[in-house]
Order: structure tokens, then sequence, then C-alpha cells
């Protein structure tokens, strides 16, 4: 059939399009639009629960198979909700338990479909997550203990850790070895569900309705829930997107709680999201961490349906008293099957590497990918770039990246241009990347129903769109009108998509253009709460309802994998995602979507990037600015001043905003958000080798504080400051005209202002005042960072610039810090092509090493001929040294003071060696005397 917009002229549709966008914008957060948990029905049954309420669920024949854990777990009664038909004889499901390297347990609950009695239907479970290498780290079980009494049967998880399984009712408990206290359970509680497939009863409405939506669910109530309790937690933290104030979860039920909402993992386009709420945004990583002075612990459950999590306040259950240091957690999710990972921890760095080791740590990116990039909806034409990119060079700004909009393309088909606006793409891009500059267009998954289009022509033939439930392409409203969406669940279409951004089909690309990902959750404007339907069908038969958090997840995959082919394999993609999922680290950044320009998403930004980092998203960052609105120009500097530090630095506003390149505000704020950038750049070796780092173990860049200060309960509930690895702490101002903060440095050394270079004293806060040219940042005591002090137009020219090192001294007169290097854009440093260093101050003498990690010999080499420029030495008295001797070659520089920031105006604070002009690369010494 042919849809009605395909018959309408193209001016309609046009004008369609605008009626909507129009009507849309006129109010903020359509709250109505969403469903909460009372109006999802599987939500409202699970929490009507009580604890230990039936049904009730016992653990029988445990055995070893296969070197795993197997039993069968029996409903002792029919679920008590009204969807589930009563009198149905439960089947027994069956559970599998393994154990992993590292401390980790993996918990399995899944239907039996060896039962003749099974509907035919498989319930989903979540494919190309967890890393394919995962299962070569099980430790093959053997045995399984039985407690005296058969009451309990335990297996090995770790050293220190057993996992402990209570047969009725049935618990899983992890507990570190000859202690009675678990550090996680499942269970403990009795709210484990498990609606099970079922034939529908005669008389039964399975169907769901919402705001003139209907869902046939035509396989009814499929839902699972469960309680979690973190033992020895003081808080809890994780579980993306929301938008929050606060990095701990918050309670979201019991005594004291007044808004009743669990936090909500679905995927969905929210217009003028609000800056604190448990409502689900873009993206979801079903991953709590939980973090105590003495252990943390973690869990994920890899289930890509809809979810509901709720935050459990002390005496939530009514018990008399509340257990101190146990954190209960009540899971509930529309579908999908039982697929847990516990994480024993025992710090919460080791959770997060477990975390990475199950689905993997970030894609390493290219160097100007951490760099500063620059976007609006729209860039207008080719004029118009030409024309901001003249602007940073007259304004003495760096950038790296600018970027085209949806307006680029010719009517919203991705991969086309606007030949009016756009005639020569491949030209305005090779100028941009002769200044050493990439260029981004964005691509969405919404593919325009237009026959002339190849990209639709294509998909349609080869049916690689998602279906709707009567088996028909599904058919929805997005930018481009009536749309259709590739199935990035089938491998074989994002083999199709992938080959998209070849630079053949991409008519226009050259190699110096990326790719932007946006509306991948799907956005469908005319579908409910924006979305697609539950009912859709993917491959497989897999209904949208199973897969909804990962659509964007594999979308973002698949075109990953086309820049990966485009560059064959020797250039590393860059993709930005709205969506993500558990594992989109591996794929690419992600931005926190549609912001506005206020004080409170400024301050919200914080917390929700430090959440993606603890949970795998390392690499993120939220518009600079805000996106809707226009934003004062003080908001807009201290924006820079804060966003300058966030791992994916880009500024982007919507097109109903005032132009805000960097010098429109007035030569003083220019200078401001010059200095910002600047700061940026100046840091990029530090950051490079922390993304490196972060690729490597999964720790993120952003950290909270009490990653690096896991024993200091001060800065367990602390969201407005954070760590930049181990070396630089941050304060963002989030306040107009706000004149004074109150910092809390935490830990026994000092702390030294990246400003001026004062010494502020470890643990204890400090009454500061709020200056306009930066906010307050430190270097801690004991840390050496790697700078460059060049500015330049873009990273590309920076590449032979001199290090600065930035010493830091503790009280020992002592530091030490690490700086990585390689060619910054292709694979070779997989097979040995870096540099590494360390560099180590003590007794007076700074030495260089090289760090080795690989296990083999390196197949590549890296060199650099880049010198070490300046050495700035905090903490040491004035007139402490007056020379340095370099070795090898014995030959003597200056010490003498000097400024700590290289500006005009800036006082000597530090001391500096002057030219020790040492190679990057080579072991040296230099002694000051
Ligand atoms: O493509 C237009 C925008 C984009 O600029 C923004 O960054 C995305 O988050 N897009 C959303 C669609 C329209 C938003 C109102």
């Amino acid at each position: 059939m042919i849809s009605l917009p395909a018959l309408l002229p193209r001016f309609i549709v046009t004008v369609l399009i605008t009626i909507i966008l129009l009507f849309s914008s006129a109010s903020a957060w359509k709250k109505d639009e969403f469903r909460n948990c009372d109006q999802t029905p599987f939500c409202k049954r699970a929490r009507s629960r009580t604890p230990h309420s039936l049904p009730h669920f016992t653990l029988s024949d445990p055995s070893i198979s296969d070197g795993h854990l197997t039993a069968r777990l029996l409903q002792s009664i029919s679920s008590s909700d009204n969807d589930s038909a009563a009198g149905d004889a439960p089947r027994p499901l069956l559970l599998r338990l393994s154990v992993y390297q590292g401390g980790i347990l993996r918990l399995k609950i899944d239907e039996d479909h060896s039962d003749p009695s099974a509907p035919s239907k498989k319930r989903f479970e979540v494919p190309d997550v967890v890393l394919p290498d995962f299962e070569d780290r099980r430790l093959w079980l053997s045995r399984v203990s039985s407690s005296d009494d058969g009451s309990t049967s335990s297996v090995y998880l770790s050293e220190d850790f057993e996992a402990i399984l209570r047969h009725n009712p049935f618990e899983v408990q992890v507990r570190r070895k000859g202690s009675n206290d678990p550090s996680i359970s499942l269970n403990s509680h009795g709210l484990f569900d498990f609606e099970q497939l079922r034939e529908k009863k005669e008389g039964e409405d399975w169907e769901e309705r919402f705001r003139g939506h209907t869902d046939t669910r035509p396989y009814g109530p499929q839902s699972i829930s469960f309680d979690v309790s973190f033992h020895g937690a003081e808080f809890v933290y994780g579980i993306p997107e929301h938008a929050s104030n606060s990095l701990a979860l918050r309670p979201t039920r019991g005594p004291g709680v007044e808004h009743s909402e669990p936090y909500r993992l679905f995927n969905l386009d929210v217009f003028e999201y609000i800056h604190d709420s448990p409502f689900g945004i873009y993206g979801s990583i079903p991953f709590m961490l939980s973090h105590g002075v003495k252990s943390s612990s973690g869990f994920f459950w890899l289930n890509a349906a809809e979810m509901q999590i709720d935050v459990l306040a002390p005496g939530w259950d009514d018990a008399a008293a509340a257990v101190k240091g146990r954190i209960d957690t009540f899971w509930m999710s529309e579908a999908g099957i039982v697929d847990t990972f516990f994480f024993v921890g025992p710090r919460s760095k080791d959770v997060i590497q477990q975390y990475a080791s199950v689905t993997g740590t970030l894609a390493m990116p290219q160097e100007f990918a951490i760099a500063y990039h620059q976007c609006r909806w729209n860039y207008r034409d080719e004029e118009d770039v030409a024309s901001v990119d003249a602007g940073f060079d007259e304004h003495d700004i760096p950038y790296d990246v600018l970027w085209l909009d949806i307006e680029h393309t010719d009517g919203k088909r991705y991969f086309t241009w606007d030949k009016v606006l756009f005639p020569n793409p491949e030209e305005m891009q090779k100028k941009l990347f002769s200044k050493g500059r990439r260029m981004v267009t964005i691509v969405d998954p919404h593919i325009k129903r237009d026959e002339s289009y190849y990209v639709h022509k294509e998909a349609t033939d080869k049916g690689y769109y998602v279906k709707d439930a009567s088996g028909k392409d599904f058919d929805g409203w997005c930018w481009s009108g009536s749309s259709s969406y590739p199935d990035t669940l089938n491998p074989e279409v994002r083999e199709w998509w992938s080959e998209k951004f070849s630079l053949q089909n991409y008519g226009g690309s050259t190699p110096s253009l990326y790719i932007w990902n946006d509306m991948n959750e799907p956005s469908v404007f005319n579908g409910p709460e924006i979305s697609m339907p539950r009912d859709a069908l993917h491959f497989g038969g897999v209904e949208h309802r199973e897969l909804h958090n990962a659509y964007g997840y594999y979308f973002h995959m698949a075109t990953a994998d086309g820049l990966l082919k485009r560059g064959n394999v020797k250039d590393r993609p860059f993709v930005l995602s709205r969506a993500f999922f558990a594992g989109s680290q591996r794929h690419g950044a992600i931005w926190t979507g549609d912001n506005s320009a206020d004080w409170d998403h400024l301050k919200s930004s914080v917390p929700m990037i430090l959440t993606l980092g603890l949970t795998g998203m390392s690499f993120s960052g939220a518009d600079i600015g805000g996106f809707f609105g226009n934003p004062e120009p003080e908001l807009l500097v201290r924006w820079y001043q804060l966003g300058a530090y966030y791992p994916f630095f880009r500024a982007h506003a919507h097109h109903d905003t005032k132009r805000r390149e960097p010098w429109l505000f007035g030569e003083q704020k220019t200078a401001l958000i010059r200095e910002a950038i600047h700061t940026r750049y100046s840091l990029l070796p530090y950051y490079y080798s922390l993304f490196r780092k972060a690729s490597a173990s999964g720790v993120p860049i952003l950290r909270p504080l009490w990653l690096e200060f896991p024993e200091d309960k001060e800065t367990f509930d602390n969201s407005e400051a954070f760590m930049i690895g181990e070396s630089i702490l941050v304060q963002g101002i989030y306040e107009e005209g706000q004149k004074s903060v109150s910092v809390y440095l935490p830990g026994e050394q000092s702390w030294y202002s990246m400003r001026n270079g004062a010494a502020y004293a470890g643990g204890q806060a400090h009454k500061l005042d709020v200056f306009e040219d930066s906010i307050p940042s430190f270097q801690r005591a004991g840390s050496i960072v790697p700078r460059k002090y060049r500015f330049r137009r873009s990273t590309t020219q920076m590449t032979n610039d001199p290090y600065t090192l930035v010493i830091a001294l503790n009280s020992s007169l002592a530091a030490e810090g690490e700086l990585y290097i390689d060619d910054g854009r292709s694979y070779d440093f997989e097979h040995g092509a870096y540099i590494h260093r360390r560099f180590v101050f003590s007794n007076g003498r700074l030495t260089s090493s090289s760090i080795d990690l690989a296990a083999a010999p390196p197949r590549e080499k890296f060199s650099s001929s880049c010198t070490v420029e300046r050495i700035i030495l905090l903490g040491m008295r004035p007139g402490g040294a007056k020379k340095a001797v370099i070795e090898p070659g014995n030959y003597e520089t200056v010490v003498e003071p000097g400024p700590l920031v290289l500006r005009a105006g800036a006082g000597s604070v530090a001391l500096v060696i002057r030219k020790p002009d040492v190679r990057i690369a080579d072991d040296w010494t230099i002694k000051v005397l």
C-alpha cells in the first residue's frame, strides 16, 4: 500500500512536519506523553508485591553440568497478579550459575524449552553485548558443596569469595569466605517473580492501551522481577540514563520518599527533559555499583526490555530496625530472561574492571576526537562553514571538528547532500582537513520512504526494515516524513548498513568525515511515547519490547563498523550516538542529548557524565551552552570552563537559538572562552593517556572523588566536584554571580591550585573566592601531569610540539606520573607502536623510564622527536634550586621562578626548569641542585 505522505507533494509534508515541531516546541517536558509506573501494568503489578508473598520459588536438584551449576526453580503457586491465568500449573524454570575469573558470578534463569508443554516462542537473550572471549574466562565447576541439612549449596567464586544458594525460599548470596554476611544477594526478600509464557485463555484481554496506541501483546505477560541487596554499602550509583543533580541514587520508595517513581530504563527521545528526575531518557545501562568504606560490589542485568528499578529506603519492608549498611533494590523488567552478573569487587575500581571484562572497554579514540568540537543545528551552507572555520583562526581559538546537522542533507535523506547549500562537500572537507580539521555529518536511522532514494529502495527490496505487528515494513514519522528503520539486530543488515559508509557509496564523503547517530532510541514522532510500538517485529521474530533498549546499540555498532571498514581497519572510527546500552563504549562516544541553557542543566551534567563513566561509557559529554534556549554569556563561559574537562567536548545549539560561536559575546568573553579551550588543549597529553588507560582497563576518565579516595565518607555524596584521572580535581561553578565556593579536597596530601599554584591542605573543605577566568581546579600533590602549551589551530599541528611537565610535590618532595603517546589515529598501538613513559621525582631527581606492558615484543614501532621544553615544580620553596643537571649528556640548565599558567599577567608562582630539551621517548634523569 502506498502511504499517504508518499501521495502528498513534498511541500505539504514539510508543512506538516513544521506544524508538528512548532506544536511540540511550544511547551517544555510533556510528562503525560510518557508512562509512569502506575500506567505500566508490569511495573504496577511488581511493585504491589510485599516481601515473601506468593509466588514463592524453591531450588531443586542442583548438579554440575558442563562446568556450570544447574538446578530447577519450582514455583509453588501461580502468580497472584490478575494478568496471569489462574489455575495454570507453572513449569519448573531452569537455573544456571557460572563462575568467571576475577570474581564474577553469572546467574541465568529461563524457561525450560526441553519441556514439551513450553511455548515455542523463545524469550530474547541479548546477543553481541558480552565480549566474545568472556566465556574463555569461565572457571570449570566440578562440584557443589551442600550444607549438612541440604538447605544450601555453595560454589567457589574466587580465592576470597563463594556463592551460596539457599534452596527454600530460593536465594543467591555472594559472600566473603568464612563470613556469615553476604556482600550482595538476590531474592533475600522473596520478591522474585517470573511470568511464564503461556497460551491465552478465552476471554482474556492482553492488549495494553496508552494515549491512543494499542499494544497487541500477542505473547501476554512475561515480566520478571526480583530484589537485590548490597551489603556494607553507603550508597548505590549507576543505571543511567537519568538527569539528576545527585550522583548517588536516591531512594525511590519507602519511608520519607515523596515522589515515588522507580528509575526507569527505557530509551526515549524526551523533548526538553527536566534536570532532575528518575525518568528514563536516551540510553540504558542496567548496571549498579554499591560503595562503602570497606567494600564495594556490582550487579548487571543483561536485559534490553523496559526496566524499572527501585532503590528502597531503609524500613521499606516495615522491618522494625533498618539494617545499617545494607541497600535493598528492586528490579523489574517487562520481558527477556534473567541473565545477571554479580561483581564482588571488593574495591570500586575492581567492580568497574569486572564489569568491563564482561561488556568491554571504550574504543580508543583518535586524538582529534578528544579535542574541541564545534556544532550547531545547523551550519547553513558551505559559506557558513568557511566563515565559522575562519572565525576560529581569527580569534586564535583551536578546534578540531566542525559538525553538520540534518539540514545538510537532501530532504533528510541521509548519505546525501543538499545540492544548493552544499554543492562541493568533498572540497569543503578537504579545505578543513588542510588545516588539520575534520568534519562530522549526521546519519539517523529513520530512512525516508521514497522510492527514488537508493537506501530506501535497497532496504525495501532486501527486506531489511523492522516490521510492524502485521508483518509489513514499519512506517513511522520522523524528520524525513514517512520513514522506516533498518533492523540492525540482524547481522546481515548491519553488514549492509556498514557498507553505506564506504567512500564510493557515501557520495561527497572523504576520509576526514566522521559520523553522528541521533534519534536511535529509536525516535518515532507518531509512535507510543515517541518511539516504536512494542509489538513491532525484528529479526528472528524478536518483539521490539524485548530489545528496545538495545536498538540504538546495534545501530551505533553497524555505523562504527562502517567507518572501520572504510578506513581498512587503519583509521579508528568516531561515531557519536545518542542512544546507548551496556557495551556501547566499544562503538564510540555518547552525549547527554537535548539539555537546556540553564544553570540546573549545567549542574546535572556532572553527575550524569560521572554515572556514564562508572558504567563503562567514559567517552561522554553534554552540549556546551545547553541545546535549548539562549545562555547568558556568564553561563556560556562557565559551561565552557566546565565542559573543557568533559571527556567529550562539544558545543551545540538548537536552530531556534541565537548564534553563539565563541567570539560573539565581546572581547572579554571571547578571551575567557579561548582560555577554557586552551586549558583543554594544554591537557590533551594527560587526557590522551587517560583515554588509553580507560581503553585498557575500563577505569573512567572523569571519576567521582570516592573512586580515588574510597575510604573518605565526605566524598561519597559529592556530585559537584570530580577527578580527572588520579591527579586533577575540578569543582564546577553552578550559580550565576557566585562569589565564593566551598571545595572539599580529600586525602592527606595537599593540592595546588591550577590557577595560581597556591597550596591547600587535603582532608578539609576550603571556602574559596570564585574568579571569572576559571573554575577551581587543583593538581594533587605527588602527581606529574604532562601538558603542551603551544596553541595551534588543531591537534594536528601540535603533534611535534614540546611538552611541559607539571610536578606537584608531596610532603616528601616526591611525585610521579605517566604519559602515553601513539600516532593518534591507527591501530598500530595494538602491536607495540606507542611510547609509554613513567616519570618519578624523588630525592631531587626526576627520572623518565619506559613502561612496557606488552606481553610480546612489538611488531610495530612508534617514534617521536618531541622534547620537554619546561618542567614546572610546585611545592619547592622559592630559591630551593638554581640549576638542573641532565643525564646522559651531563649538561646544565637554569631553574628559576616562573608562571604556572602561560598567559599574560600570570605571576611567578613556581620554580621552572628551563629548556631541559630532553626527548620524550628517551630515558633520562634531571637532578635539581
Ligand atoms: O538533528 C537535530 C537535533 C540535534 O541537533 C540534537 O542534537 C539531537 O539531540 N535532533 C536531536 C533532533 C531534534 C531535536 C528537537
